[in-house]
């Protein structure tokens, strides 16, 4: 069993920060669990272009309000807290805070490893071992 809290992982190597966000990584590959478990931090007034294309995440708020934009079908969706949004097709989207830091509990399958970063279209690599599959 594994039982952590938030505060074992802020200011440890698993608390990462982007220009937009922040991200507090609870549960990664090395868990063994199949997924991996993300408390973000969305901040206030920005706009982030995210783009998982060899992972699927959902993305639950629980604080703070903004939208998702869809942008392969121009859609934006209002999101709040008890919002949950499922990219089941690996859409590239927009995330926009428009109302206080919006905080996202976040699940990806594959899990991530830690060491993944944004490249330019906002996606994230598939770990090694993964892509040789
Ligand atoms: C809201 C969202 O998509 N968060 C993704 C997790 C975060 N970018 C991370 O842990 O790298």
């Amino acid at each position: 069993m594994i039982v952590k809290n938030l505060d074992d992982v802020i200011g440890s190597e698993d608390h990462v920060k982007g220009e937009t966000w922040e991200s507090r990584r609870i549960i990664l590959k090395d868990a063994g669990m199949g997924f991996s478990v993300h408390d973000t931090i969305i901040y206030e007034g920005t706009e982030s272009m995210f783009w998982y294309k060899y992972h699927q995440e959902a993305v639950y708020c629980v604080e703070g309000e903004g939208e998702i934009e869809d942008l392969g079908t121009g859609k934006i969706h209002p999101i709040k807290p008890g919002t949950l949004y499922a990219l089941v097709g690996h859409e590239k989207h927009l995330l926009r805070a428009t109302k206080g830091n919006m905080r996202m509990v976040c699940v990806f399958n594959p899990p991530c490893t830690g060491k993944e970063t944004h490249d330019e279209e906002g996606a994230y690599a598939l770990p090694k071992e993964e892509a040789n599959l």
